[in-house]
């Protein structure tokens, strides 16, 4: 799918010049990745889950097929959530999957035809599927901004035109699809959060192109929420506001929004206009890794607090490891209402690579806050020490300053990426004005950066 609308703007006149920027995000990628092993998986509904395990129930779903998805599994959920919405087939034993003792007493056949297949995470299979799709990202862009596993920006002004864009972009999926077996989506726009939006805008197998002049009109009809940068906490906000759309956050008064949310009112005001001049830049390596999540609303429960924190633990040490990053501080981010955050962390005495002890050391920093009221949390690895000599694979993406997108939590020009366990629950007010920071490092240990 295509959405035109404008026409190229005029060689002449002394407009800015437009960049011709790819966003390119794969389909359910880790279930596809499962797919290219296990070909019979095709067009079935799969379920990747992080902490996993065959016949266990325990763990978060990763990603879900969009088969799966039907039933509504969806990324960060639990794993036992998610069987109850779609059950486990029973593999290994073709001839049992309809029998009189299936689990739960369901009929047989009502029970096979919702079956999903479940699958743990095998992240370096991942990877490898990966840095074969970089190395066509690479081979068609003479910049590519890598920003997690499953996704990149490309910025192909010089490699093609506006006219032809569409076919360049299809070109670039093709050869996804053809030389590695996944499928991608990709959007084309003049800057990176347009181009983000239209790579989601038609998945899976999207193509949706932005021309110059119509950025906005594209944006106008979306929810807030899809706007880069708006989590739910923020987008419930501007609801209450009488803001909807990417178009009434466009047509508001950007001072009603500074009043409301600071300077990234601002912004976040900007980016509903389609305005985005930051440039594709190449990927770098990022000083510190964190996810981090809000709770629907404020919470005491100690044990609410200490799941949550667990699950953005092992993301995060996860992320840590697909990026070949040992880390030697870990830390935890409190945010108390309004938008008191409060950050701890513990530096240790050499660098490790130990998911196990990321969560038994942020559990332990998080307990100083067991009776307080919290709004969100947050996990981080910091002093990092690359394992690999290859800096292009790694890095994620900058958010541009006072944005408050706190999925790229890091500060200054560390980054992170956006892919969270826990991230559908993001939003950011880190940037925020008035937000008032507590800070307590231990073991006398120096750390560089906020989340
Ligand atoms: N991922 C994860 N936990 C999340 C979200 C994602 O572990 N909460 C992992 C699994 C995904 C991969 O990152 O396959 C890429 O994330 P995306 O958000 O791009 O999700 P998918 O590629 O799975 O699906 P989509 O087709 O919506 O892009
Ligand atoms: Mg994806």
């Amino acid at each position: 799918m295509s959405d035109r609308g404008g026409s190229r703007l005029p060689g002449v006149g002394d407009e800015r010049e437009e960049r011709i920027v790819l966003h390119v995000d794969m389909d359910c990628f880790y279930a596809a990745c499962e797919r290219l092993r296990e070909p019979d998986l095709r067009g079935e509904p799969v379920v990747v889950g992080m902490g996993y395990e065959e016949g266990e129930n325990h763990g978060a779903v990763a990603t879900a097929s969009y088969e799966a998805r039907e039933y509504g599994v969806e990324s960060a959920q639990a794993i036992g959530s998610a069987l109850e919405r779609l059950p486990r087939k029973a593999e290994g034993d073709s001839t049992d999957s309809s029998g009189a003792d299936s689990e739960d007493g369901a009929d047989g056949e009502d029970e096979a035809d919702v079956a999903g297949y479940y699958r743990p995470v095998d992240i370096e299979f991942y990877k490898s599927v990966s840095t074969d799709v970089r190395a066509i990202l690479h081979d068609c862009a003479d910049t590519v901004r890598e920003v997690s596993i499953d996704e990149a920006y490309l910025d192909v002004t010089e490699r093609t035109a506006w006219e032809v864009a569409e076919g360049f972009a299809r070109h670039v999926k093709n050869r996804i699809e053809r030389e590695v077996g996944v499928t991608a989506s990709v959007g084309v726009a003049p800057n990176m959060s347009a181009a983000k939006i239209a790579s989601d805008h038609d998945k899976p197998d999207g193509l949706v192109v932005v021309e110059p002049g119509t950025t906005r009109d594209f944006l106008a009809p979306l929810d807030v929420a899809e706007i880069h940068g708006i989590g739910p906490v923020t987008a419930r906000t501007l609801r209450e506001m009488g803001i909807e759309t990417a178009g009434d956050l466009a047509d508001a008064d950007p001072r009603t929004l500074v009043d409301r949310f600071g300077e990234r009112g601002r912004e976040l005001y900007h980016r509903a206009r389609g305005d985005d001049d930051r440039r594709v830049t190449p990927t770098g390596r990022p000083k510190s890794l964190s996810r981090e999540s809000a709770f629907t609303d404020p919470t005491t429960d100690p044990e609410e607090k200490r799941a949550r924190v667990s699950t953005l633990a092992a993301a995060v040490a996860e992320r840590a490891r697909d990026r070949d990053a040992m880390y030697r501080t870990i830390g935890v981010k409190v945010v108390t209402p309004p938008f008191d955050v409060h950050t701890r962390e513990q530096s240790l005495p050499g660098t490790v690579d130990d998911p196990e002890l990321v969560e038994e050391v942020a559990l332990d920093l998080l307990a100083e806050f067991d009776d307080d009221r919290v709004r969100k949390v947050g996990v981080r690895v910091s002093n990092l020490q690359f394992t690999e000599s290859d800096q292009t694979s790694l890095d994620g993406f900058d958010a541009p300053s006072g944005t408050g997108e706190s999925r790229t939590a890091d500060s200054s020009d560390s980054a992170d990426d956006p892919k969270s366990s826990a991230e559908a629950a993001d939003d950011g007010e880190k940037t925020d004005e008035g937000v008032h920071r507590t800070s307590r490092k231990r073991d006398g240990q120096v750390s560089l950066s906020d989340f």
